[in-house]
């Protein structure tokens, strides 16, 4: 491998597979009712993401050095805040003015995927020179992006979702991926699994 390779790295939690299906498949009835304009050379102006690509972000590291992926996943196995189950929310465009994402947002009502989103920033600070960002953390699920420079006109022209199915789901460990870009979007590569305590204990 060469001296200074890099790996473009996150964190996230995995709904479980039922749950990203019935995302996956709210998003594209969702998709087909919205009569968005096409984006640049025709292309359709949103990409739905695959069922078992769907995942919750807790920390973006972005592009880390190859050799301190030992260090950060170190760290990440050290971390095990148990999360209590997770409610699936309302349907978001992310940001909303300029929406480069259709996700929908994920409640965290007994406050466990926030301590654990603080843990797990933490302890990877504190192992590595990475700065964890300042904005709030915003617990959601990405289900479809849309092409770049892409933006409502009016407000009138921001279509009304469908509601979103009642899911909840308990997650019961971090994942560390790598993330790997290319033309066709981006492909998730799993480095570690780290177990989160086990609900009730
Ligand atoms: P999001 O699109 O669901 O918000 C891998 O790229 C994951 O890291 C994405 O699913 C994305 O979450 C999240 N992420 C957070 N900040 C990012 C950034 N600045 N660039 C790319 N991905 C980012």
């Amino acid at each position: 491998m060469s001296r200074g390779a890099t790996a473009r790295l996150f964190v996230a939690v995995d709904p479980p597979a039922e749950v990203c299906e019935e995302l996956a498949a709210w998003a594209r009835v969702a998709a087909t009712g919205l009569g968005l304009r096409a984006g640049r050379g025709g292309r359709p102006p949103l990409r739905l993401l695959a069922p078992d690509t769907l995942h919750l972000t807790l920390c973006f590291l972005g592009s880390r050095p190859v050799a301190e992926i030992e260090t950060i996943a170190g760290a990440l196995s050290s971390c095990a805040t148990r999360v209590d189950e997770l409610r699936v929310g309302a349907p978001l465009w992310l940001p909303p003015r300029r929406p480069r994402a259709l996700a929908v947002e994920v409640h965290d009502d007994g406050g466990g995927l926030a301590t654990l989103h603080a843990e797990v920033s933490r302890a990877i600070a504190a192992a590595s020179d990475w700065e964890p960002e300042r904005r709030r953390f915003a617990a959601h699920v990405t289900l479809a992006r849309l092409g770049a420079g892409f933006r409502w006109r009016s407000r009138a022209e921001e279509p009304e979702l469908r509601a979103t199915p009642q899911l909840r789901f308990t997650p019961n460990a971090v994942v560390l991926y790598r993330s790997w870009l290319s033309r066709a979007g981006a492909s998730y590569e799993p480095l570690l699994t780290s177990e989160l305590q086990a609900p009730g204990r």
